[in-house]
């Protein structure tokens, strides 16, 4: 027990640059997205981020049943045959955590310490949510539905199972959907296995996994995952605003060649072409801007047309890289809605919905193997 009490609890903000082992043992658990990953328009298996904040539960498929219930005429027991009846529908959605860029705030508020690459994009297969509530009979006063994970755990001194809520409006929406594959394969253990909820456009907090009940309710669901966690405040005891809809974010496939320790870049002198991706959750990507610079300057990148409305778009631009000497590559993307990335960390209690720009150092010319040698040490 001794362990349990050292423990700093999440909502803790710490100086220090060095990871704790708390943090340590969520980052082994769950794993981001590698950026070279980011050449893929679907992310291959394996690579998705994920995450995680209790355990896997074991599921056994042959006599998994989804309650549907609540606030209903006809509340409704499904097993996963009856789930994979109904019509299908195949989507390719961006997945991002909320927490995204927390690693980078000062001080860092002690959670999951993502650094920008908690995203990934599948291919879903499942059934609209919908027409499931239509046809079990909405009742008069529906207001909200609960979905409410297997997966058990402790959280801000609460004992829980992982849940979310929607507002039926957003519960209603024709791309809400319960899905049983990922990229034409049932769903792995780490992503939801038997079933998820995918709720395209908002940050990854929301696409509860291993669902065990989905209810309509009259009344606002306070459980801690909605009304304690996931909101942006930055004054203690301040309600903020509760997180929805994904900011936008452009990332990039770090060019040339890494350093291992620093994952400095090298590239010999050239006109080199950088690519990546953008995404947004509240308006499609409306452009893509590249800085060789620090952010000084930009130029603007090209754009090519995503899978879904819900997917990612690539961009690609010319770097001239042709003098030799020290870079910082950024990238920034605004959606139509005029929302763009800002150049500093968004800093907030939680650190959530940090979309401050990607920054990767490059070094144009051949690695200085002495001066990595003295870095290093
Ligand atoms: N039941 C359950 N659903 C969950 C979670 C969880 O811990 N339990 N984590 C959420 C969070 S915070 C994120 S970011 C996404 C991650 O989905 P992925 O692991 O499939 O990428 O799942 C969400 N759904
Ligand atoms: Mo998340």
């Amino acid at each position: 027990m001794e362990r349990i009490s050292q423990s700093r609890p999440a909502g803790t903000l710490i100086e220090t640059p060095d990871i704790t082992q708390d943090e340590l043992q969520l980052a082994v658990r769950n794993h981001s997205m590698p950026l070279e990953a980011l050449r893929y328009a679907i992310t291959p298996p394996g690579l998705h981020y994920l995450l995680i904040h209790f355990d896997i539960p074991a599921v056994d498929a042959a006599t998994y049943e989804l309650a549907v219930g609540g606030h209903l005429e006809k509340p409704l027991h499904l097993s996963l045959e009856d789930l994979k009846s109904r019509p299908a529908t195949t989507l390719a959605v961006t997945l991002e955590c909320a927490g995204n860029g927390r690693a980078r705030l000062s001080p860092r508020p002690l959670s999951q310490p993502w650094l920008g690459e908690a995203v990934g994009t599948a291919e879903w297969t499942g059934t609209s949510l919908a027409p499931l509530l239509h046809e079990a009979g909405l009742k008069e006063g529906a207001a909200e539905v609960v979905f409410t994970g297997l997966d058990r755990g402790v959280q801000g001194g609460i004992d829980q199972f992982y849940e979310r809520s929607l507002s039926l409006e957003d519960a209603m929406r024709d791309e809400v959907l319960l899905v049983y594959a990922i990229n034409g394969l049932p769903l792995p253990p780490q992503h939801g296995f038997p079933l998820r909820l995918i709720v395209p456009g908002w940050y990854g907090m929301t696409h509860v996994k291993w669902l065990r009940s989905v209810t309509v309710t009259d009344r606002a669901f306070d459980g801690y995952q909605q009304a304690a966690a996931y909101h942006y405040r930055t004054v203690e005891g301040d309600l903020g605003v509760p997180v929805t809809r994904m900011l936008p974010r452009a990332l990039m496939v770090p060019p040339g060649v890494p350093d291992f320790m620093s994952r400095t870049r090298f590239v010999p002198p050239s006109i080199h072409p950088v690519e990546g991706r953008a995404w947004s959750g509240r308006a499609p990507i409306a452009s893509v801007d590249f800085s060789s610079d620090g952010g000084r300057s930009w130029s603007a990148a090209d754009i090519e047309e995503a899978l879904s409305p819900y997917a990612w778009r690539r961009w690609t631009t010319l770097w001239d890289a042709t003098k030799p000497g020290e870079y910082e590559l950024c990238v920034r993307a605004t959606d139509a809605a005029g929302n763009i990335q800002p150049l500093e960390q968004s800093w907030n209690l939680e650190g959530v919905q940090n979309n401050a720009v990607q920054r990767v150092r490059v070094v144009v010319g051949e690695p200085d193997v002495e001066q990595i040698a003295a870095d290093t040490r």
